[in-house]
């Protein structure tokens, strides 16, 4: 079947695009609508044409298939460029996403028309490229100089109604879009708006490219495809039409051929298999209607809030009414916070908190779907919890545990109907981290670990399915990275200077300052257990500094010193004392190596736990590092890091 197709509705030509699943603009694509434009503007009976797509969105943009190859004719901006200056009228019909050079297309179009839930946008540098076809230039044209800046170098959609205050559609239809669009084209006159690319640029004073400059570096930390992005849109208004175009086309392609655009594009894919694992096709998730949170801690009282914003009705178990209101003061300050930072008005913030009902009866649990356990970190305290649960719950209720180190097959030995049970290991803060790792022991069933993904859908979290072993992927990958961030530090480099090359990497900080900002006492406590068990856990540089007091930033020192109400780390002496006897001074490092030192064990003790089978792809692990912890995106995950050579 013909990706393009072409129907009469009287005067008024139809081209629906349908090239599932998202309409990408492969070669066929291209040709069908530049063959179209030519059939079309020599037919007298066809006053206008109006473009459409079939499916569940409008074009998502250029094929990401075919990045890694050599373009093929006919390019993009010349279908554009044909489009726009066709002699009869295209008018779009923008349903679902109109993305990248979706969105390119639509501005070559004289109008632009919408469905109310439609968005729009121009996601290019999230795949570490810029626009091909035209999308700086145009959307300057179109709708100003900070619009532009704006849509280009965040590459964030927008929803239609936001799209058209700033000018990028120019109407909404409500009810069926395609007849509304068709009515709008038989009602066109003769006076129409100039094409785009003949309209005037503004003009922008030098101050606003270099405070917006300033702000993209800060934000992008070492990613390129931002100011690239920038840079075109300045081109923009210096120049003229035609060498926009082609200014824009040579970043373009310089970008698509770069290693950081490898990197996202396989972060692109690898985010769209992460919800699929092979082992669950065909299978039925569990019904999640409502959920409850045993536990009203930081992470319980975030995971209450992640599971409010996806909009479930929530119970809160704690052990006493004094706990139930800490547990809700938590809850209050997680949903003030996203008020101040205008995310939630205050109203909607009211709402989610209302939808929590507290409680210290596990009989309140009797007819909840989801149960997710997020107590003390503590085997007897856990098993206590899921007695109660085993007791209460429905038998095919969903039981869950947030352990981060405990195995979860001892916290449900004595579970009745232990098929319903299941890990999910949330990152703290639940709310906002992406990660979530779906760990089933081998006698959860298979409806339950679809549970567990159709939760991570839910959410809107990034699921990654782990096997069971100390720490799962993330924290096991944590422990060996911080490793050798001491092994660095014992042969001689500075703690300042391995934070530096992290950062310098793109981590927003070093793995010691991190350790400082969330405490040294956890990880500590947790070797001393396995001490304590008779494991063979040898001494850190950590446990050092734990034993002298220095607990991080809440003891006013760590690894570095804080002066009070300052979180900037400053270099320690005291530190370099108790350390002095574990250190031999090294050849210094420079950035590079030593990013390539601790990307690289990370990668290795990857490596292991696919071995192990503890991760089913290596893309997995990249995803977890990425959503988990910080790992710059734009390199691709310590994997894909790794294997590409860095
Ligand atoms: N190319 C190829 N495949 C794509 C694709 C694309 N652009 N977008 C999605 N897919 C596949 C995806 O891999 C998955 O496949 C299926 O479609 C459904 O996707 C010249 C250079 C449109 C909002 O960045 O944001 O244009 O796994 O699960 O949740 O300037 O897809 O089923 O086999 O995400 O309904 C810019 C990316 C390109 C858009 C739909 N465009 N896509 O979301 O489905 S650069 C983008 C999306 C560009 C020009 C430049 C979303 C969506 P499979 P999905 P969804």
């Amino acid at each position: 079947m013909s990706v393009i197709t072409i129907a009469r509705e009287g005067k008024i030509a139809v081209i629906t695009v349908d090239n599932p699943p998202v309409n990408a603009l492969s070669q066929a694509v291209r040709q069908g609508l530049l063959d179209a434009v030519a059939a079309l503007d020599d037919d007298p009976d066809v006053s206008a044409v109006v473009l459409v797509c079939a499916g569940r969105t409008f074009i998502a943009g250029a094929d990401v298939n075919e990045f890694g190859k050599p373009p093929q004719p006919p390019h993009l901006p010349d279908v554009v460029s044909a489009i726009e200056l066709a002699a009869k009228p295209w008018i779009t019909a923008i349903h679902g996403s109109a993305l990248g050079g979706g969105f390119e297309i639509a501005l070559g179009c004289r109008f632009r028309l919408a469905a109310p839930e439609a968005s729009v946008g121009l996601p290019e540098v999230t795949l570490g490229i810029v626009p091909g076809a035209g999308g700086t230039v145009r959307t300057l044209r179109l709708a100003g100089v900070e619009v532009a800046v704006d849509l280009v170098t965040t590459g964030k959609p927008v929803r239609a109604p936001r799209a058209m205050e700033l000018g990028l559609i120019d109407r909404i239809v409500e009810g069926d879009l395609r007849s509304g669009v068709i009515a709008f084209a038989e009602d066109l006159d003769d006076e129409l708006p100039l094409p785009i690319s003949l309209r005037a640029t503004p003009s922008v004073p030098e101050t606003f490219w270099e405070n917006a400059e300033v702000a993209i570096s800060k934000r992008a930390k070492g990613e390129m495809a931002p100011l690239r992005a920038l840079a075109c849109l300045r081109r923009a208004t210096e120049t003229d039409f035609a060498s926009a175009m082609q200014f824009e086309r040579a970043t373009f392609l310089e970008l698509r051929a770069s290693e950081q655009a490898a990197a996202l594009r396989h972060v692109f894919f690898a985010e769209r298999a992460a919800p699929r694992p092979v082992a669950l096709k065909g299978i039925e998730a569990r019904p999640l209607r409502n959920a409850a949170v045993i536990g009203g801690g930081t992470m319980g009282a975030g995971i209450a809030a992640a599971l409010r914003d996806a909009g479930l009705p929530v119970v809160l178990i704690e052990r006493d009414d004094a706990a139930v209101e800490r547990g809700f003061a938590n809850l209050k300050a997680i949903f003030d916070g996203a008020v101040k930072r205008g995310r939630l008005t205050e109203a909607t913030a009211e709402a989610r908190l209302a939808g929590v009902t507290g409680s210290t009866d596990y009989a309140a649990l009797a007819d909840t779907d989801l149960v997710i356990e997020a107590v003390f970190e503590e085997l007897s305290v856990k098993r206590q919890v899921f007695a109660e649960l085993g007791r209460v719950c429905r038998a095919d209720a969903v039981l869950a545990t947030n352990t981060s180190y405990l195995d979860p097959r001892d916290i449900a030995e004595d579970l009745p109907h232990p098929g319903r049970f299941i890990g999910l290991h949330f990152f703290s803060p639940a709310n906002i981290m992406k990660l979530l790792e779906i760990a089933p022991t081998p006698e959860t069933d298979a409806a339950t670990l679809a549970t567990g993904f159709a939760l991570a859908r839910l959410l809107g979290k990034v699921p990654v399915r782990a096997g069971i072993c100390e720490g799962f992927i993330g924290n096991r990958i944590l422990k060996r990275y911080r490793a050798e961030a001491e092994a660095l530090v014992r042969q001689g480099v500075s703690i300042a200077d391995v934070d530096a090359a992290m950062r310098a990497f793109g981590f927003a900080m070093g793995p010691f300052e991190a350790q400082d900002l969330g405490g040294l006492d956890i990880a500590f406590l947790q070797r001393e257990g396995a001490r304590a068990a008779g494991r063979d856990v040898p001494e850190t540089l950590g446990d050092i500094l734990v034993r002298a007091g220095r607990k991080g930033q809440k003891t006013g020192g760590g690894w570095y010193d804080y002066e009070a109400g300052d979180r900037r780390p400053l270099p320690s002496q005291d530190v370099d004392q108790l350390l002095r006897d574990q250190i031999k001074p090294g050849a210094a490092l420079d950035a590079a190596a030593i990013a390539d030192r601790l990307v690289g064990a990370m990668a290795r003790e990857g490596e292991a736990i696919l071995a192990e089978g503890i991760a089913e792809r290596p893309s997995d692990i990249d995803l977890a590092e990425i959503h988990g912890y910080g790992f710059p995106r734009w390199r691709g995950g310590p994997m894909f890091f790794t294997l590409a050579g860095g």
